[in-house]
């Protein structure tokens, strides 16, 4: 096979010309922004996809193309390395650096790249890559797939699917199919026969009962809940509402990033019983967050932190049945309510550890337990068992039938990445053995009053952030001021940081009292706008 760069230079000055001069920096979770300045960066993310699978040896390297929680005019693409996890940091630099250079300087770059990683050229790469449902998506994924036939690379299609669904396929090709086949049928095969298996027609016990509505955010999530349905033996009755069918756009009033921030229930909800159990997924169904309205019609979010300690806690329970020792852990994010870290740490004694935003660093300490819970309080998370773990419980599964259950609990969790889908089912297995409905699972902790806030400022990363976030360090003085505030509100709590997906500042605030949480939330914002070069509207007083 013969390559050559000028190839690459040629596709992007004729095909996919830079339009935006604008930097742009690989965030939380990719490239994200308008639609329309994103031809260029797909293509050459297609290009470098390319090079990481050489530079991996020839591992599969997923791309998948998604805004996911961001409204639908947006578009983005995050990179997916081959054990399924998030792009290695050091090449999110390199992948920041190519999408910034322009056209003229591209061929130079690709080789600078290829020198400095010792990358064959003329090795095997493979990349897959899937899509949301944006209208732009296909316009984007052509431009993905021509950035890996510039470099000569194998490029497999899946079309739409969710963005877990893509992490499982890297896995499953990687791992040669131990991990599942790598098809969509193959994904749909292994969680719903490990969900059935684990139900074994067991439908309703105690409080539980088998019904819930399934908010698809008009996204991916709706469409692939519904093969799901299809293909389940009537093992959990699902309604499916915002499916994206007609004039829904895609997170709009709908959707887990709505109802977790503006905490109350997405549109088009059908009237239900009190504590009626609802879910919501996010525009490419990795993250959830289930919701009820109580008998007084009070709406109440069971988030990604209710999720976690649910999830953890029942693991605990089923590893002690099981006489077994593996260290389970728990890793949160600064947007952990105060009450759920209190009661991971005082009442299930788990230890507790706080990273920075993005699932990616969630994972990664994560990996540090035998057993890693991790999950952000927007609902975005997953479990993750080392190899020690798997080969003990598959041992004690032998003789002990909650090691069995455990086994097949393993293989419902989608590991590589958080996954709505997957994780609603574990949920719903968790909820069905103990007998719960919403109140019992609800009552477990009391969460404290929380508030978030979007600032737009004029340039976001002039907030600098330490210690997970929850402290500033930039612009000078901001802490001290955040400090003052916070310290005039019982069990106060702010932390001000640049999202890594729009373009703002996000404000976190928390108090005793509703009314505290939305004064101390106004009162920091004000400060960002005041510190850090507000240009957005006057914020409303609560
Ligand atoms: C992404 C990341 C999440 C993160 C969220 C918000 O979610 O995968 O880990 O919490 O963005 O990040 P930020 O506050 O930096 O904007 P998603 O669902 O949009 O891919």
């Amino acid at each position: 096979m013969s390559i050559n760069l000028r190839t690459v230079y040629a596709f992007a000055r004729e095909m996919y010309p830079k339009i935006n001069a604008e930097h742009i920096q690989y965030g939380t979770a990719g490239f994200r922004g308008k639609a329309e300045f994103l031809d260029s960066v797909m293509f050459r993310m297609g290009v470098l996809a390319t090079l990481r699978s050489r530079y991996r040896e020839g591992a599969v390297i997923g791309v998948m193309i998604t805004a996911s929680h961001n409204p639908e005019p947006d578009n983005g693409v995050k990179l997916i390395d081959p054990k399924g996890e998030m792009l290695e940091p050091s090449w999110e630099t390199i992948a920041t650096d190519l999408v910034n250079v322009t056209d003229q300087d591209l061929e130079q770059m690709v080789a600078t790249i290829i020198k400095d990683n010792k990358i064959d050229i003329n090795s095997s790469s493979y990349v897959y890559v899937g899509m949301d449902n944006r209208y732009h998506s296909p316009r984007l994924l052509k431009a993905v797939a021509d950035g890996v036939i510039a470099l000569k690379g194998n490029v497999r299609e899946y079309g739409i699917v969710t963005t877990p669904m893509m992490h499982y396929f890297v896995v499953a090709a990687n791992t040669k199919e131990a991990y599942g086949k790598p098809t969509e049928e193959g994904y749909y095969e292994k969680l719903i026969t490990a969900f059935e298996k684990i139900r074994n027609g067991q439908l309703e016990t105690g409080n539980y009962r088998n019904n819930l509505i399934f908010d698809g955010a008009n996204g991916v999530g709706a469409r692939k809940m519904l093969q799901f349905i299809k293909r389940m033996s009537n093992s959990l009755n699902v309604n499916v509402i915002n499916q994206g069918i007609g004039s829904g756009k895609i997170n709009d009033e709908c959707g887990a990033d709505h109802v977790k921030v503006k905490q109350r229930p997405p549109i088009s909800m059908p009237d239900l019983e009190p504590y009626s159990r609802c879910v919501s997924v996010d525009g490419d169904a990795d993250r959830i967050v289930y919701f009820f309205n109580n008998d007084s019609g009070q709406f109440r979010l069971l988030d990604g932190d209710r999720i976690a300690t649910l999830i953890a806690g029942y693991l605990m329970e089923l590893i002690k049945s099981c006489n077994i020792n593996l260290r389970l852990g728990l890793v949160q994010t600064a947007y952990a309510n105060g009450a759920s870290t209190d009661y991971i740490v005082n009442k299930l004694k788990v230890p507790v550890s706080c990273v920075a935003t993005g699932v990616k660093h969630l994972h990664h300490k994560a990996l540090e337990y035998d057993v890693g819970v991790y999950f952000e309080a927007n609902g975005h998370g997953t479990v993750v068992f080392s190899d020690h773990a798997k080969l003990i419980i598959k041992e004690s599964a032998q003789i002990n039938q909650n090691a069995k259950t455990l086994l097949l609990i393993i293989d419902l969790i989608n590991e590589t990445v958080g996954d709505a889908i997957s994780d609603m089912l574990l949920v719903e297995v968790i909820l069905s053995h103990k007998g719960w409905d919403v109140k019992d699972w609800i009552s477990t902790y009391e969460d404290l009053p929380n508030q978030q806030l979007k600032i737009k400022v004029q340039d976001r990363n002039v907030i600098e952030t330490t210690d997970a976030e929850r402290v500033c360090v930039r612009p000078k003085g901001l802490q001290d001021e955040i400090n003052k505030v916070v310290s005039n509100y019982k069990c106060g709590r702010a932390f001000v940081r640049p999202s890594g997906t729009e373009d703002v500042v996000r404000v976190y605030a928390e108090a005793s009292t509703e009314d505290d949480t939305l004064q101390l939330a106004y009162e920091i914002g004000l400060l960002v706008q005041r510190m850090a070069g507000g240009v957005g509207p006057e914020l409303t007083k609560p």
